[in-house]
């Protein structure tokens, strides 16, 4: 495949697999799977037609993990991003000392009244990694990464979770854990 087939395969599934299920009228369980047959069949329903060695290679390369099959490959679910309400079944975990939050300029001044909001997600995303913070606040316009002082959090009571796919989850980050820029 291309990668450009495999974007719009990635985006597609990130489509039904996080948000809005009902598209091609698969329902998903409470820990967000689906069976895999099940997933394929009605895809090519909605004229979709895509093999299960190409979900697999949708699965393999995606740049950023997005999917994961259950241990015999009978099921697949999005390790993250939903809008849907589910229960992905992740631990609490001990955060490092910081993570990043990459944002657009513009919503400095509303996330300095609230604090980090999930808005449509479960969560707030937070990354270990400077560059990929930038990558995602870069996706809302002009850049601003904010550190957390996921530490203080942790020692205050706050909840971490972290994704499948490396991506740091928490409910909601007040102002008092942000250094602004
Ligand atoms: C902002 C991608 C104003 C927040 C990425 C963000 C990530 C506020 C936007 C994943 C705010 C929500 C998530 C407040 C937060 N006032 N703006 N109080 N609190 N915001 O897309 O973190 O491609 O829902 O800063 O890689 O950008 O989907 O969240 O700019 O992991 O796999 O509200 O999405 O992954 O935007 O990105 P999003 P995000 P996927």
């Amino acid at each position: 495949m291309t990668d450009k087939q495999l974007k719009n395969i990635s985006k597609f599934l990130s489509l039904v697999l996080r948000h809005r299920p009902e598209v091609i009228g698969i329902k998903l369980n409470e820990q967000g799977w689906v069976g895999v047959d099940e997933l394929l069949e009605k895809l090519k329903a909605k004229g979709k037609n895509i093999s299960l060695e190409q979900l697999e290679e949708v699965v393999k390369n995606n740049n950023k993990k997005r999917f994961a099959f259950n241990e015999d490959k009978t099921l697949i679910r999005a390790n993250q991003g939903h809008s849907i309400s589910l229960d992905l079944g992740y631990e609490a975990v001990e955060p490092p000392r910081s993570l990043y939050h990459g944002t657009a300029t513009r919503f400095l001044d509303s996330i300095q009244k609230t604090g980090l909001e999930k808005r449509n997600r479960h969560h707030v995303h937070l990354s270990e990694e400077l560059d990929t913070a930038t990558n995602v606040g870069g996706r809302h316009g002009k850049v601003v990464v904010l550190i957390i002082d996921a530490e203080q959090m942790h020692k205050d009571g706050f909840k971490f979770f972290v994704s499948e796919n490396g991506v740091w989850l928490t409910d909601h980050v007040p102002t008092q854990y942000i250094l602004f820029p």
